[in-house]
Formats: C-alpha cells, structure tokens, sequence
C-alpha cells in the first residue's frame, strides 16, 4: 500500500504586498497544485488583507490569517506554525510574498524532503553552487555573504545559506524546538531557527535557488533588523565558545531528532 501523501503548507507572511502577492500566490498554485497556502498578514494598510482573502474565496487551498498590527516576520510565522502544526501538516513552508522567491523553485525544495534519510529542514540557498542572486545591489549581496560567514564562524553552522526565507520544515522538527521561546524577527529569525533545529539533532539539506531582488512593494529590511542579528548571532557565538572553554554542551543533552528516522 502507498504512504498516505504529507500534507504541505506554505506560510507567505504579507505586509504591503498588494501587487506582488497575486503573483506570488499565483505562481506557486501553479507550481504545486497540492499544497496549501497560509497568508499571515499584520492588517497591511495597503489592503493586501482583503487582497488574499478574495484569492481565498476562490480556491480552498488558500487561507488567510488577519493579525491587528505589524509585529514583524518572526511573530507571523510562529502565528502560522502554530496554526499549521494544529491542523497537522507534516512539511511547513515559509515563502515571501515580494517576487524575491521563486514559484519555479518550490518543486526541488519539496521533493528534497523524499530524501532517505528524510531531511527535517530544507534550506532555499543563494550561496550554494547552483543558487543566484538576480538584480541584487552589491551592497545587499555582500551583506548576505558577510553575514552568513559570520554565522559560520559565530555558531559553527555549515551552511551555506543560514538567512535565506524559503524553506521547509518537517512538522516534527518545528515540534522538537521550543517555539514559545523564539523571539527573533528579521534575518535572525531565520538564523535562531535553522540553528535551533540542528542543535535538536535535525538532518539539514540545502537547495540551490535564484533570489530575484523584489522589483514592486517597499522593502522591510531596516538597520534594527541587521543590527538585532549582529548582536544576538555575536551574543549567542560568545555564550558557545564560553560553554566549549568550560567543557558545557551548548548543544542541549537529549537531542530530541538526533538518530531518528
Ligand atoms: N505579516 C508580516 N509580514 C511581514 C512583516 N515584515 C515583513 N513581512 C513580509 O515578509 C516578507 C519578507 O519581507 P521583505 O520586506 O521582503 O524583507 P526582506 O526580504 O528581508 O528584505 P528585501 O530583501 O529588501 O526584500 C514579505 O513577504 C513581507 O511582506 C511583518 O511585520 N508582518
Ligand atoms: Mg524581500
């Protein structure tokens, strides 16, 4: 008898994304006509709230979450991962909304998870060979290597692409981290998470993708977003090799995904 199919979420978080997100949305079902999709948007001024739930009216794969106010990336998606781990979707997607991740991409991202042994976090990467950066100013391009380097040395993390935000999670990944304890927006979100699974234990891959600098909407991207991953990834290096000095594992004891299948 076959496996049951997994059930597939993408979470788009949207704030003032009214004329990318059809596109984004668009694209996507196109390219994955199985998987659903979770719009999580922080009451966008520009209307993208009624903008994704008119998508939604239409297409049952769709669903909206309306939140009051913009309380940044990292709460939207621990909103959405809360909600999807509820309904019990076994791969969690995170995706933006801004043109920037490719529809065309999602198919290698999810078929890595058919992978023996299975991944627990698929990584969408610019920094592998394979992946690209299309209309990207160097001064954003040398940001994202610099900073990734700089998570390699700080954290000892081998990958390419740790701040990259297009991804997959295996639910029991999301299960196995303490999400109640994640309060990191921004890049950081996306470090603290992609560090935090393969601190559990979790199996993770990375996947070459093209990132297309968004060409509509205004960007979120602010200095307090670089500075809070500056000082926490410094912050969280400096904890890891005071621990390594005193002989304490940073990593906790029981790795709750280590040598499961
Ligand atoms: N719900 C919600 N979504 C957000 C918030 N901030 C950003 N987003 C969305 O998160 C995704 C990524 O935001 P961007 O503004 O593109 O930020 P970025 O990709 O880090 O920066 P750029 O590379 O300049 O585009 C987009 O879909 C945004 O609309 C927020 O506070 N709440
Ligand atoms: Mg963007």
């Amino acid at each position: 008898m076959d496996a049951p199919a997994q059930r597939v979420l993408v979470i788009i978080p949207t704030y003032d994304e009214r004329t990318t997100l059809p596109l984004t949305l668009t694209g996507l079902r196109t390219a994955a006509p199985d998987v659903d999709v979770l719009v999580v948007d922080d009451n966008s001024p520009d209307g993208t709230g009624d903008v994704a739930d008119s998508l939604a009216a239409t297409d049952p794969h769709v669903h909206v979450m309306h939140r009051t106010a913009k309380d940044g990336l990292g709460a939207a998606y621990l909103a959405g991962f809360d909600w999807a781990l509820d309904r019990g979707y076994d791969v969690i997607f995170e995706m933006d909304a801004d043109g920037s991740h490719r529809p065309e991409d999602f198919p290698a991202l999810l078929a890595a998870f058919d992978a023996t042994p299975a991944p627990d976090l698929v990584l969408g990467s610019r920094w592998v060979p394979g992946g690209a950066v299309v209309n990207w100013p160097r001064h954003r391009e040398l940001l994202s290597r610099g900073g990734n380097t700089y998570v390699r040395l700080a954290l000892g993390l081998r990958f390419g692409d740790a701040t990259g935000g297009f991804r997959g999670y295996r639910a029991r990944a999301l299960r196995a981290v303490d999400l109640d304890d994640v309060a990191s927006q921004g890049y950081c979100f996306q470090v603290d998470m992609a560090w935090r699974v393969d601190q559990a234990g979790g199996r993770v891959v990375e996947v070459p993708i093209t990132f297309v600098e968004r060409t509509a909407g205004e960007s979120k991207m602010s200095r307090q977003i670089v500075q809070e991953a500056l000082w926490k990834v410094t912050a969280w290096g400096i904890t890891r090799r005071w621990h390594a000095l005193r002989g304490v594992r940073t990593t906790p004891r029981t790795a709750p995904l280590r040598g499961s299948s």
